[in-house]
């Protein structure tokens, strides 16, 4: 698999503002935020994208879903937020590091685009 920039934070080799870190995620601001709360979730163990999640160790998988939940709760739990994993090209996944986009901290639109 290619190295990507989230290898390199997840190896802290380029720098990133770190909201949680346990033994099976990393989660980080993103750094074009598109809502007052920004965050992205990554498993350390790297999946390209949530097409991955076909196959799998269940438990770990659950595992990173469980710390998605964390810490959106944690960020933006009184009001909502919202979880989007972008694949592919006309999902628009621009890093091959699969990553879970925590929005939240305002009123959101929908649909999206
Ligand atoms: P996506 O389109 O789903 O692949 O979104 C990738 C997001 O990652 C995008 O919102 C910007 C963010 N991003 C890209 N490079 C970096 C980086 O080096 N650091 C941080 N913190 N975020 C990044």
């Amino acid at each position: 698999m290619a190295d990507s920039v989230f290898d390199q934070i997840v190896r802290k080799e380029l720098p990133a503002a770190i909201i949680h870190e346990d033994d099976d995620i990393l989660a980080f601001e993103d750094n074009n935020a598109q809502a007052p709360v920004h965050v992205l979730v990554i498993p350390k163990e790297k999946r390209l994208s949530f097409a991955d999640f076909q196959r799998g160790d269940p438990a770990a998988i659950g595992r990173y879903i469980q710390g998605i939940a964390r810490v959106a709760q944690r960020l933006a739990g009184g009001d909502g937020y919202r979880i989007v994993f972008n694949v592919g090209q006309h999902g628009q996944q621009s890093v091959d590091y699969i990553h879970a986009h925590i929005l939240g901290g305002k009123q959101l639109g929908w649909p999206p685009g």
